[in-house]
């Protein structure tokens, strides 16, 4: 089990996402780690999605480092030989909503104040093509197209409805629950399992790997723009207000 603990919102920072990948990698060379359950320590957000502030006003050197650290996570995380379940127990968007939908298997507390989606669209930026990818191949095209134009968050109810997650359950049976899904997934030979799952994520995961550089390019050049700075930096204070 992995627990996410990095106050106050577990968000992806640079130095998360790099012990994130070394964490991954270690248990994935493990071979006594055949499955690992993900979720958070920090009560009701399972991740807030990528540190809004790394993408503000750095150099365009940090932005490189910093996607490429996005990049390994996910390549790491969708591409993994391990049987990967999210137990999300709170908010999850965007970045957060990237990591669960990498796993295999999502159950969800049953509260519906807690909602997950790619809201990019909302902060007025553009959920890259590989996260869009791996949307798709969760919830099919249509509904897809309309979540991410939208930046939608959906509150777990409508997420189960979507099929955005696979269950829900009350929240302190969460664990439980993952657990049960987690020996049934590992009752399988992991060969015929991984071979499969291989088979269904390939296309997506050599998209990026063929892209890798174009696509932190395409990120540098995106975030840098005076207009997708304002939206940030407007969309940071709008947290902020909220608060008072
Ligand atoms: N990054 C950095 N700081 C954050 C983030 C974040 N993602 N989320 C919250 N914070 C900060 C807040 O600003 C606040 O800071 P402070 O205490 O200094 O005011 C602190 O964390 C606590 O936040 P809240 O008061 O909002 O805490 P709540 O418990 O009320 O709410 C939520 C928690 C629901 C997680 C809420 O904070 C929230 O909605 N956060 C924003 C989540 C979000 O929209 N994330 C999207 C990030 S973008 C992304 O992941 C993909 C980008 C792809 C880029 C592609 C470009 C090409």
């Amino acid at each position: 089990m992995m627990k996410f603990k990095s106050p106050p919102v577990n968000s992806l920072s640079l130095d998360f996402l790099t012990e994130f990948s070394i964490s991954l990698e270690k248990l994935e060379n493990d071979r006594a780690c055949r499955g690992v359950i993900i979720t958070s320590a920090i009560p009701k957000i399972f991740s807030s999605g990528l540190d809004i502030t790394e993408m503000c006003g750095k150099s365009v050197e940090h932005y490189a480092e910093f996607w490429r650290a996005v990049q390994e996570m996910w390549l790491r995380l969708y591409g993994s030989n391990m049987v990967t379940v999210a137990a999300v127990n709170g908010a999850s968007p965007a970045g957060g909503c990237l990591i669960a939908l990498s796993c295999d298997y999502r159950i969800m507390a049953e509260n519906p104040k807690f909602s997950i989606g790619l809201n990019e669209a909302q902060l007025g930026i553009v959920a890259p093509f590989w996260f869009k990818d791996t949307f798709v191949n969760v919830v099919g095209q249509r509904i897809a197209e309309r979540a991410l134009q939208l930046g939608s968050l959906y509150p777990a109810p409508e997420a189960l409805k979507l099929g955005l997650v696979d269950e829900l359950v009350p929240e302190e049976k969460l664990l439980e629950k993952a657990s049960a899904v987690m020996a049934q997934w590992l009752a399988l030979p992991d060969h015929a399992r991984q071979i499969t799952k291989s088979m269904m994520r390939k296309a997506v995961l050599d998209r990026l790997v063929a892209h890798r550089e174009e696509d932190i390019k395409y990120f540098i050049n995106f975030i840098s723009k005076e207009s997708i700075q304002k939206s940030l930096r407007m969309y940071m204070e709008m947290l902020k207000k909220k608060k008072s």
